[in-house]
């Protein structure tokens, strides 16, 4: 491998990383390489929670003899330290949620005027799920009770959260059971910095209880209650076409980037760039037009609603700004590098900080109010006309681009399987029963540049769908499959094994489902419920045949949304060096202790080969325990199917954008 594959395994981020090395720029890729992580605080092992120490627990014998100044033992402070990054990756999940259910209740109110209902179904269909009277009553009534319903899920200090009950009867039991259905998201949140702070728990199955109670409020509350506002609020993802990756710039309009999160500034970014009188405003600058552009989350959420395309995920951000073609990017919260005002100094690029919550210094900030979302969208998007005169001739232009068919909401999925009457996840389960799929894996996360950034998550996603699985992506691993060209019906006819293929040509589908945000791994439970209730497989979600995957993983909300998984009895395998991996009772907890009490439980394994014979292993066993047909590598759709122009006409149908069901 040359010294450049090393870096990224996209084509177009290596020639820009080349690029920059040719012109002494630096990126995450020089510095991940000059920056060795410590050994200690990488496998779990430093403990500074107070100031006695920096503890560092190491030696020969550590696990047995090793300890803090306080007497701490190793597998206290590697469960602690794994206990707050699900403490943090929550709280990050948790606000972002929070801010939804805020502007939900200010445009129920009429408080704030630029954002109303889009999805009154959606609201319908969670104002059912929480109980609450929607026949008969004005839509903004129903939508003010169920932003109060969710306001209540993070203060609430008894009791459970609202949404723990969709997940099947069974999987609720056992959260009972071990005492780890989440009361109040905050309150677990602020549980958990209690009980991990110097003198308080100690003991690491204890610890790691409230570790998943934390987690849980995550999945079920946190990133259930942004999905659903979302779609509530700006419409319910259905299938679109777009494009994905650096080409997605154009050199004759502005290129405005909206990246970060949180979607409801990104939505009014989109609507205003529409505007004639904005268009005209561009034309009078110089530019053809204005080009929207998405980074990371935002541009998942941008994407499913709006088609609008995508430059990549996370080790994107400075490649993106290098090509030399972006005007503003603008970003709000979570997985920002600050990295991007340095290098946007060398480019005509600004940057534009807009959360109330984050300012990177060197940026410009222009903060967002939702009461006057609509203005300061306009003057986001005036000062990227204006600085399109600013553009130079630098910068490594791109033109790689691919296509992308992004969308696949939980509601979508079950209304592709039977229509809208008759929607449901029946043709899914018999599938998965027949053996033609395999079983199902969810592949998300970060991408990383610790790894040959995306890379990993390139050979899982055409590993797995070979074998027969289905994946559905989310946040950086549907960019990563998105910059790849993998998001696309054709990768069935290319790639997949004949049994999925088969299923794929017959409905119509990728083999690979872009599901939305990170935050929208919420609809991977959903689903998985959906599916445990419809019959034919495990009557739980534990015992199905489906695993979570997070090759590349990097953020703390990666392992709270690992653990939710876990908890919820979902198998789940993380790349790269394990965060507790210095302590093997801690790693013994969330392998084999979680698995009997959860059926799920919480891997970290470097090599990509292993993690795949891993995935596919966890798959048969299940297939094996519900007694299904044994899968039979190449038993399927022997014949290669070649879709005839009737059936891509009914793709290109299923493919337009539009809004809500
Ligand atoms: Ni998820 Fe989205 Fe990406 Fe990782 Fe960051 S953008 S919330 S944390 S890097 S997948």
């Amino acid at each position: 491998m040359d010294k450049h594959i090393m870096k990224s395994a996209n084509e177009a981020a290596e020639k820009i990383i080349e690029w920059g090395e040719e012109h002494k720029l630096e990126t995450c890729f020089e510095r991940a390489e000059k920056l060795k992580p410590c050994p200690i605080g990488e496998t779990g092992a430093c403990c500074k929670v107070c100031h006695m120490g920096p503890c560092r627990l190491v030696g020969k014998n550590a696990e047995e003899e090793a300890m803090g100044v306080c007497g701490a033992p190793l597998s206290t402070v590697a469960a602690r330290n794994l206990v707050r990054m699900i403490a943090a990756g929550t709280a990050a999940h948790s606000d972002h949620a929070r801010d939804m259910a805020f502007t939900l209740l200010a445009a129920a109110t009429g408080e704030v005027k630029d954002f109303q209902i889009t999805d009154v179904r959606k609201l319908y269909r969670v104002a059912e799920i929480l109980g609450i009277e929607f026949e008969g009553r004005p839509v903004n009534d129903v939508a003010k009770d169920v932003a109060l319903k969710f306001i209540e899920d993070f203060g609430r200090q008894k009791g459970e959260l609202y949404y723990l009950k969709r997940a099947p009867k069974k999987t609720q039991e056992r959260w009972v059971k071990w005492g780890v259905a989440p009361r109040g998201i905050d309150r677990e949140v602020c549980e958990a910095m209690h009980r991990t702070s110097v003198g308080v728990d100690h003991d690491p199955d204890h610890l790691l209880l409230h570790g998943l109670r934390t987690a849980l409020a995550d999945g079920w509350g946190g990133c259930m209650i942004a999905t659903d506002i979302t779609d509530i609020l700006f419409g319910t993802p259905r299938p679109v076409k777009a494009e994905a990756s650096f080409g997605i710039f154009k050199e004759d309009e502005v290129n405005l980037v909206v990246h970060g999160h949180e979607p409801s500034l990104a939505e009014m970014i989109v609507d205003v760039a529409s505007e004639p009188e904005i268009i005209a405003y561009a034309k009078s600058k110089g530019a053809k037009g204005i080009n929207l552009g998405g980074m990371c989350c935002t541009a998942n959420e941008v994407l499913m609603r709006h088609g609008i395309p995508t430059a990549g995920g996370f080790t994107n951000q400075e490649l993106g700004i290098m090509t030399g073609l972006v005007d503003v990017m603008t970003v709000d919260v979570q997985c920002i590098m600050p990295a991007i005002a340095e290098i946007s100094k060398k480019f005509h690029t600004k940057i534009i900080t807009t959360s109330e919550k984050a300012k990177i210094p060197g940026a410009m900030h222009i903060e967002y109010d939702e009461h006057r979302a609509r203005e300061i969208a306009r003057e986001i998007v005036k000062h990227a006309c204006d600085n399109y005169q600013n553009r130079k001739t630098e910068g490594s232009h791109i033109t790689d681009k691919f296509p992308v068919v992004a969308g696949f909401s939980h509601e979508y999925i079950e209304y592709m399987q039977g229509g809208r009457w008759r929607a449901s996840f029946r043709p899914l389960n018999d599938a998965i029963m027949a053996g033609r799929i395999r079983g199902v894996v969810g592949l998300a996360g970060c991408d990383n540049p610790r790894v040959p950034s995306t890379g990993i998550h390139r050979y899982l996603a055409t590993e797995l769908i070979k074998n027969d699985v289905l994946i559905v992506s989310t946040g950086c691993g549907s960019a990563a499959c998105g910059t790849a060209g993998y998001l696309t019906p054709e990768m069935a006819l290319e790639h997949a094994g004949p049994g999925l293929r088969e299923v794929c040509e017959a409905i119509g589908i990728p083999p690979i489902l872009h599901l939305g945000a990170c935050v929208d791994n919420s609809r991977i439970l959903t689903i998985l419920s959906a599916m445990a209730e419809e019959g034919g497989l495990s009557d739980e979600i534990g015992g199905m045949p489906g695993v979570g995957i997070a090759p590349e993983w990097m953020s703390e909300k990666a392992v709270a949304i690992g653990c939710y998984f876990a908890a919820s009895g979902v198998p789940v395998i993380f790349g790269g060096e394990s965060p507790v991996g210095a302590s093997h009772e801690v790693t013994r907890i969330m392998t084999e202790v979680w698995w009997e009490r959860f059926k799920g439980s919480m891997h970290f394994e470097p090599d990509p080969e292993k993690m795949l014979a891993m995935a596919l292993d966890y798959i048969d066993k299940a297939r094996e325990a519900l007694k299904l047909k044994k899968y039979e590598p190449g038993k399927f759709g022997a014949e290669r199917v070649l879709m005839d122009m009737a059936a891509r006409r009914e793709l290109e149908r299923a493919a337009k954008p539009h809004i809500g069901l």
